[in-house]
């Protein structure tokens, strides 16, 4: 039965009420802005333009000359090689080339204007003061393994080539193109193979590998989650594999056609390259079938090549340059809930008690902006979400190991300067501290956001990250937030330009749209595929509105017809001759918002920073300028504890700051699919505490998508459910089967939160990924390259979630299971996986089963399920064994408070196994470290794969002395050993142990 219990259409009763809120009554008297406020102007992309000029024929290239050579790189000079073009821009005539050799992995290639002087020309170059650089380390030309090499050709003058000399692979080729680089444009145009695998270059909703057909625009936009447009984040930084056939003379021929599963049993090497090209301005990559070019509006050339060889070394290469990510606290690792749409503290209280009716462990209850007073940063509203009882809430919270986060976001209401009870603390603060973006003339820019009339703080000015801090430190003095979620920042505007520059009397202004549950705005509609799943009902639904149609009249033909026979007209921009157009810049990227206006639903280019820099030239950083301020923020407000913050838009080393969620995607199942594809791109961005709005944002969930959803976000780093104002409820207990689903998919993540942790101190200290591709653990197995419907959590754990409706079977492999290098167990049942006889297999998956598995050879220290992480890190320990081909397996732990920014003391755990001929396993426990909180009882160790029943009897012995007895499952292979915990004196990682059985 799944038609909705009557709990969750009670449930639904306060949603409905939405549209009555405290807001509609003002509604009446507010000034709403005009909607042709955000229209921009409407432009053509270059990219859909077949008339635009093309630079590779216009322009004449470059000459190098100059070339200075050293151990650790060369210097040259380039020259305009003839005519200036200046195509989409004005040429430079001379620019200076610096290539240096900064470790034997890292090469930076940087080409900038030569007449770089002042100020007023810095938008050329991408100061390390926002965006660290790769500095020359140990590196020397005689030991890197990547070689620059340069030639000027005839036709096409100045082009380089790096080669990666272990493998003697050209990885970047510029050869035979034009170098182009003018004040708004640059392009470089490189090599590729046919069908090569590249990976990255976000934010983007697409398949994890890009394919070669494909218009990657980066410029940050608020916008919900489209399918290949650019998006909220800016990576500019893509990671290539490419597959070679190893032939039975050990000869190796690149791969040049994608393979299926099927194809892929002959032998087979991979190598991974990785390029980062620093900019922050807006930007393109054209993936073409052979060539892959960079176009950007501004800035220098600033490329970095990490030679890998593997996708784990580029990683940790570029983590070097860009920053580590950061440690998460423990509590983070909850799940979290979250709404559009609480509208008060007992609304959001029942919500949290909800969740403990129905015994579902939640960690953290989230507030989004209805908590505000009327939507301004640092201000609740004083009815529905006073201080008092929030405060009082947050220590009943707080008491039970639970947490608070609020949403922030980037925007600051501008009081009316008419009205005196209109008056905003936080404002006069930081306009009194030059704290907000300016208008070219210097007035302030006024935006308009949630609240109306809105500025925007300037993080290039040290007072404004003060002014930020302080009041997040008032705030939290009020009201003890535990962290922070940082929305709206690519950074948002709903009105292009300085809108509100003499509209302040008329503030608070509503926005130039309606809000969803407002009347007159969209009613979410019946949920994906409701006529599959409940049948009688859409039946009858349909019939009803049929009924009650109106019929549609044809009037609009005759002018529809008379329209397509108009041509749209676009505004176009000549280059003006030393001059930039930064509203309108004459190269058009292909910017999903508007008719491809910059200025459309942000922040316009020509905002200016008080420091001169203009916002074109640094658009792409603010949403990460706001998540480190607000890092630094907290950490003012809560001393000596990582802060948590989540953020929307990002840059790369976002992640040592902040997490990332997903954004503004849809109840739809295929949005379920996109979440690990762009989960798996933010591995690779060095931002891993990724998670998407689990059972979608827009529109309604159901049950059966909440169900697949709510088991495939536990496997994510970070774990919540969120949805829209207006929408139907989706928390966990809003249907039984969700209830019981949840429940097991927690209980599976809870065993693994020792392991989540000791994965994001990998991260945190060596770069490692948290959620892997399969592709990135087989690097030698080309039928990989795309796969992005499962993944790997760590290096340990398989998934291979449901992803489609109505599904009870689900298609996956199990890399090196049919090669025979590797084994992999059944999570709940802990058997060993038989050997299919194909690849790809077709797995049981009912409604309410998430297939996941333990790859051989790992060996996992577990804990138990709790309400809450405080209360889970009191359980005790388990020891999962999970043998691989060879008998052996091995495994770390690491532990610590799991909140100090700087812990104390810490513990790491070692573990390893080995099987002897005679079939005596052995497992060995070291450690070492300080910590021992978490020194807890042991409560059992679990082998699987055990071929045969132990030939000592059965008896378990550890550090040689005789404690208990084993039990094996011949049917399993599952050999148990329980009642360990007298035998370690209660402290499962006290000292150093082996035990043999
Ligand atoms: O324009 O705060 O992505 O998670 O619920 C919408 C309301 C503003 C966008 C965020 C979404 C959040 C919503 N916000």
């Amino acid at each position: 039965m799944r038609s909705p219990s009557v709990f969750s259409l009670l449930l639904l009763a306060p949603c409905l009420a939405i549209a009555q809120s405290s807001t509609a009554s003002s509604v009446a008297a507010q000034f709403t802005v005009p909607a042709s406020a955000d229209d921009g102007v409407t432009l053509l992309p270059n990219v859909a333009d077949p008339t635009a000029p093309n630079a590779q024929v216009k322009c004449p290239g470059y000459t190098a000359s100059k070339v200075s050579t050293s151990s650790i790189g060369l210097a040259a000079h380039l020259t305009l090689a003839g005519a200036a073009c200046n195509v989409y821009g004005t040429d430079v005539h001379d620019l200076d080339l610096k290539v240096e050799y900064q470790t034997s992995s890292r090469l930076h290639v940087n080409i900038r204007p030569s007449h770089i002087t002042s100020q007023n020309q810095s938008w050329y170059l991408l100061s390390t003061d926002y965006v660290p650089a790769g500095s020359q380390g140990t590196g020397s030309m005689t030991t890197s393994d990547l070689t620059f090499s340069w030639a000027n050709t005839p036709d096409t003058g100045f082009g380089f080539n790096v080669t990666r000399n272990s493998t003697g692979d050209v990885l970047f080729s510029t050869t035979g193109t034009k170098l182009v680089f003018e004040n708004q444009f640059i392009e470089l145009v490189t090599h590729q193979q046919e069908n090569y695998n590249l990976y990255g270059l976000g934010e983007v909703i697409h398949g994890l590998r890009l394919g070669n057909n494909l218009t990657r625009t980066i410029y940050a936009a608020d916008v919900g989650d489209p399918i290949d447009s650019n998006l909220y984040g800016s990576h500019p930084f893509y990671l290539q594999t490419k597959y070679f056939e190893v032939g039975s003379d050990n000869s190796t021929t690149l791969v040049m056609e994608q393979l299926d599963t099927t194809e892929a049993t002959s032998n087979y090497t991979s190598s991974t390259h990785g390029v980062y090209f620093r900019n922050a301005h807006g930007m393109e990559v054209l993936l073409g079938a052979n060539n892959v070019t960079w176009r950007t509006l501004g800035g220098s050339i600033d490329l970095y090549f990490f030679s890998g060889p593997t996708q784990r070394d580029v990683t940790h290469q570029y983590l070097n340059v860009i920053g580590m990510p950061m440690l998460q606290n423990y509590w983070g690792f909850g799940f979290h809930q979250c709404r559009w749409g609480y509208q008060n503290w007992s609304v959001t209280e029942d919500v949290v008690d909800n969740y403990a009716r129905f015994g579902i462990p939640l960690e953290t209850i989230w507030n989004d902006i209805d908590y505000m007073f009327q939507y301004r940063d640092f201000d609740n509203d004083p009815v529905r979400f006073n201080y008092s009882d929030g405060k009082a809430f947050l220590q009943r919270l707080h008491s039970r190991g639970q947490h608070y986060v609020p949403i922030i976001d980037s925007a600051i209401y501008v009081p009316d300067p008419t009205n005196a009870s209109d008056a905003y603390q936080p404002f006069n603060d930081g306009n009194a501290t030059n704290s907000f973006l300016l208008n070219p003339d210097g007035s302030l820019y006024i935006g308009e956001v949630w609240p109306g009339y809105t500025v925007f703080p300037d993080w290039f000015q040290a007072s404004a990250k003060a002014w930020w801090k302080n009041q997040m430190v008032t705030w939290h003095q009020k009201l003890p937030v535990d962290g922070a979620w940082i929305d709206m920042s690519e950074v948002s505007s709903f009105c292009v330009g300085s809108c509100g520059t003499g509209n302040l009397t008329l503030n608070p202004v509503h926005p130039p749209f309606k809000l969803p549950g407002e009347p007159g705005n969209v009613i979410y509609d019946y949920p994906e595929g409701f006529n599959l799943i409940n049948a009688t009902e859409a039946a009858s639904a349909s019939s009803a509105s049929q009924a009650q149609a109106t019929p549609t009249t044809t009037a609009t033909a005759t002018s529809s017809a008379t329209s397509s026979s108009s041509t749209t007209s676009y505004l176009r921009s000549t280059p003006t001759a030393g001059q930039r157009n930064i509203n309108y810049p004459p190269y058009v990227i292909n910017h999903v918002q508007g008719n491809h206006d910059l200025a459309v639903h942000a922040v316009s280019p020509n905002a200016t920073h008080h420091n001169g820099i203009q916002e074109y030239d640094v658009h792409n950083l603010f949403g990460h300028q706001i998540l480190q301020a607000t890092y630094a923020a907290l950490l003012a407000a809560i001393p000596n504890k990582r802060p948590f913050v989540i953020g929307r838009s990002t840059f790369p080393g976002s992640g040592t700051v902040a997490g990332h969620w997903g954004g503004d995607n849809a109840s739809k199942f295929y949005y379920m699919y996109f979440s690990i594809p762009q989960a798996l791109s933010f591995s690779l961005f060095g931002i891993p505490m990724f998670g998407v709005d689990t059972c979608g944002f827009n529109g309604n969930s159901d049950e059966e998508l909440c169900n697949r959803w709510m088991q495939l976000s536990a496997f994510f780093p970070f774990y919540r459910n969120h949805n829209v104002l207006s929408a139907n409820s989706q928390e966990a207990y809003v249907w039984g089967s969700v209830i019981d689903a949840t429940k097991i998919a927690m209980d599976v993540r809870f065993q693994l939160l020792p392991y989540l942790y000791t994965l994001f101190y990998y991260a945190h200290t060596q770069g490692d990924t948290v959620m892997r591709a399969l592709a990135w653990e087989f690097p030698n197995d080309p039928s990989l390259a795309n796969a992005d419907r499962q993944f790997f959590l760590g290096p340990s754990i398989l998934v291979t979630p449901v992803l489609t409706q109505g599904a009870i079977t689900v298609d996956g492999v199990f890399p090196g299971l049919v090669e025979g290098t590797d084994t992999y167990y059944d999570w709940y049942n802990k058997s060993p996986v038989a050997v299919p006889s194909r690849k790809n297999t077709t797995i049981d998956a009912p409604l309410g089963h998430i297939p996941v598995f333990i790859r051989g050879s790992s060996i996992l220290a577990t804990q138990q399920m709790a309400m809450t992480t405080r209360d889970a890190r009191n359980t005790s320990w388990s020891i999962i064994v999970a043998t691989g081909v060879d008998g052996t397996a091995s495994g770390s732990l690491y532990l610590d408070d799991g909140e100090s920014l700087v812990p104390k003391a810490t513990k790491m755990v070692s573990l390893s196994s080995s099987t002897s001929q005679n079939g005596t396993l052995s497992l060995k426990v070291s450690v070492s470290g300080s910590y021992t909180s978490l020194d807890l009882a042991l409560a059992n160790v679990t082998f699987l794969g055990v071929q045969s029943p132990p030939s000592s009897g059965a008896a378990v012995t550890i550090n040689g002395r005789a404690v208990a007895n084993a039990t094996y499952n011949a049917a399993s292979k599952v050999l148990s050993v329980t009642g360990l915990d007298n035998a370690l004196g209660g402290k499962a990682w006290g000292g150093n142990w082996t035990l043999t059985v």
